[in-house]
Order: C-alpha cells, then structure tokens, then sequence
C-alpha cells in the first residue's frame, strides 16, 4: 500500500466517533461500508462537509497546547476543498481573512483547501501564519522587523517581491502548488490586514515607540488531519491573547527585543536585575497591548479572563465524559504565571496520535 494511501483503521475510527458523538448521525454501519469501499476503490475518501466541519472542531478540542479551547464549537470552517490553484488559494485567504477580521469583532474561521490525495498531493502555504512581519539583515550587519520573518522574507526576495524597508512590513503570501514547482507570492491587500498601533493607557511617549500589531493570528503551517485526510493547506484562526504579543513578540530577545527600550523610557534602574525592571517594563508593554486592541475595537482576551475559560472547558469536557489533554508549559502565560489558575494543576497527558489533529506540516 503506497504511503499516500488512506489508513481504513483511521477512516474508520473517526466514522464511529462521528456517528458517537452527533446525536442525529444515525447508525455508522452504511457510511462506514461506504467510506471502505471508496478506499478500495480510489486509495482515499472524501468527506461530507458535516464529516468536515466536526472534524475540524475537534482537531482543535484536541490541540494541547491551546488555552482558548471553550469555543471550539463555534468554530467557522469554509469549504474550499475543489481549490489546488495557487491564485484561488491566496483569493481564499484574503478571504478568510476578511470575514476573520470582522471589523474588529473577530470569529473563530478555518479554511480547508484540497487534501493530499494519491498521487495528487495538496497545495502548500509556506507562510507560518497568513499575516506576519517581514525580518531583514541591514547592510550594516543590523536586523530590521521580526527576525522569526527573516528566512520568508528573504525567500520571497529571491522570487521576485520588493522587500520594505520597515520594522512591520507585511510579508507576501507564497503558495505552491506541487511539490518542486516554484511558489508564487502574493501581496496581502490592503483591507485583509487590519493592524492596532500600540499607546499606553497613562503613558503618551508609548505611541511614540511606533510599535503596532496585526488582529488576526492565522496559523498557515499545520496540517489538518481527519479520518486518515491530509488537508497541509488549512489556515485557522481565533483572537490573540495579550501576552502572546506582549511578552513574546515584542519582548523575546530574538523577536522584537523591546523590554530594554520600554525600561529606559520609564526611567527604571536597569543597572541590576534585582531592581526587577524587566518584569516592570513588561508589565506596563503588556497593558499597552490590552489599551490598544481595546481602543481600537479589535477583540483580544487577556490571561487572566482566558485562563478561567480554559478551566471552565475542562469541567465542561469532564462532564460529557471526555478528557481535556493539555500541554502545562503551553497552557500557563508567560507572565504572571502562578497568578492565573491554570497554573496550579496539572493535565490529562497529551497523546500525539490522538486524531483529529492539527499536526506539524510534512514534507511534500
Ligand atoms: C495555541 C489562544 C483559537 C488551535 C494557542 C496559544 C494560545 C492560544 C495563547 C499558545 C500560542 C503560543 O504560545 O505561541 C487561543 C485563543 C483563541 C484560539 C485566545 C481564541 C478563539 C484557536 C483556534 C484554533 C486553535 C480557532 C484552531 C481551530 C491552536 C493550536 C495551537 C494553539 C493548534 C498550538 C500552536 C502551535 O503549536 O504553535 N492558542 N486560541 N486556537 N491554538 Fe489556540
Ligand atoms: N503565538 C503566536 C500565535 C499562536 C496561536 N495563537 C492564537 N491562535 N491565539 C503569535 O502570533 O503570537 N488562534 O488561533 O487564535
């Protein structure tokens, strides 16, 4: 049986907890003859897009490693699997990102394009998230942007687009369609990327720092897999908690690397670590996050909030019988950790074959 073949058992196992776990799906037995019988015949099958839908919503009640998990069944999934062109891609990202954005209200979206299939295998995104800054090396031997958009840049660069030359130019988009061709990039259009400048809320030199983020975090680089189903092109989103940009975006010495900037305009004594003024500084970047996206009406939870949901999740999940497996060093924030109650317990282990799943990307 060739590799890109659909594993019967995997099919199978998620046809029953389908039919289990939708109280209106009825008896499995004739999808699941169905669903074998396709195999038999083509080496894959297809889903129906309720098959689809629920499976994208629970690959992201198993993802461990997510603390906004409470609302996995609102989760929004469009339908684009007839798409493997590279251009249709990009169009159904600008999309995704447009209905994602909302105006600021943003939803939970996932877009689903073609699977692997044998011998026709998916397109790729090479982006890790559909929205994302360019990093750059200046002449001078500096770094410029985000240096997590250095290797993308600079791959674009070589296919042709034109970097910036600022520290949040928006990457292109690189699509490719099979294996071996070369990606195509696509500029993101201006209304598909809605981003907040950062002020703080008692501080007015903070805007001066010219900091800003995009809304919509939009994972491009896992793969959906349902059922023994490839989908490599799947990007998925929901809203950014606070942290994610203000103490790991702006604040990792290899990110943006701002701490001792936001320090010194504080006037606080950096002379020591012991006068605590990282954890100062951070503090006051990560209440200028909150201020921003709150003044520019674009959703955002903070750690506190978000951590009481996700324990509200697990006791709901108890409750209907099923566990919540969840990664602690993914779930806990990375400031103020013991402050929030997810740090104080620990989790149902985390099972990597467990299906379906948002795993890392393969290899063509
Ligand atoms: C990871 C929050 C929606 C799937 C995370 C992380 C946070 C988070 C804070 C850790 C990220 C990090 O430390 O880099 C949220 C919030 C959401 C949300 C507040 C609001 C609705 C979603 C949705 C999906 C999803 C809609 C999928 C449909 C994941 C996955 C990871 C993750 C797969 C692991 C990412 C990785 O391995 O890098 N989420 N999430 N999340 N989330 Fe969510
Ligand atoms: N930390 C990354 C994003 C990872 C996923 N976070 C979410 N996902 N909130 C960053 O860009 O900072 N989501 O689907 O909402």
């Amino acid at each position: 049986r060739a590799a890109d073949f659909t594993d019967p058992a995997e099919a199978a196992a998620f046809v029953r907890q389908f039919h289990a776990e939708q109280p209106g799906a009825g008896d499995p037995q004739p999808r699941l003859d169905q669903v074998l019988d396709e195999i038999d015949r083509t080496g894959t099958y297809r889903h129906t897009p309720e098959e689809l839908a629920f499976g994208a919503r629970v690959a992201w009640r198993n993802a461990a490693r997510c603390i906004g998990r409470l609302y996995w069944r609102s989760l929004v999934v469009r339908d684009l699997r007839e798409v493997h062109d590279a251009d249709q891609v990009a169009q159904g990202c600008f999309d995704h990102l447009r209905l994602a954005t909302n105006g600021g209200r943003i939803r939970p979206v996932i877009t689903v394009f073609a699977p692997d299939r044998p011998g026709r295998p998916a397109p790729r995104i090479l982006n890790a998230q559909l929205v994302r800054y360019a990093g750059y090396q200046t002449p001078d031997g500096g770094r410029l942007g985000d240096p997590a958009g250095l290797q993308l840049a600079a791959r674009a660069r070589d296919l042709g687009w034109k970097p910036g030359e600022g520290r949040f130019d928006v990457l292109p988009l690189l699509v490719q369609e099979r294996p071996g061709d070369r990606p195509q990039w696509y500029e993101l259009p201006d209304d598909t990327t809605l981003e907040v400048p950062l002020s703080h809320p008692d501080h007015p030199w903070f805007a001066e720092l010219g900091l800003r983020w995009y809304a919509v975090p939009a994972i491009s680089d896992q793969t959906l897999e349902i059922g023994g189903i490839r989908y490599p092109a799947a990007p998925f989103n929901g809203w950014y908690m606070g942290t994610e940009i203000g103490a790991r975006n702006l604040t990792d010495a290899d990110r943006y690397d701002q701490l001792a900037v936001v320090a010194e305009r504080l006037g606080l004594d950096t002379s020591n670590d012991r006068t605590l003024w990282k954890d100062r500084a951070l503090v006051e970047l990560n209440r200028a996050v909150l201020h921003s996206y709150q003044e520019a009406g674009v959703t955002m939870t903070d750690h506190h909030t978000e951590s009481e949901r996700f324990l509200k999740h697990v006791a709901q999940e108890r409750r209907l019988g099923r566990p919540t497996p969840a990664d602690w060093s993914w779930i806990v924030p990375p400031v103020s950790g013991g402050l929030t109650p997810v740090y104080h317990r620990y989790y149902d282990p985390v099972d990597p074959s467990l299906r379906p799943a948002f795993v890392a990307r393969t290899p063509w």
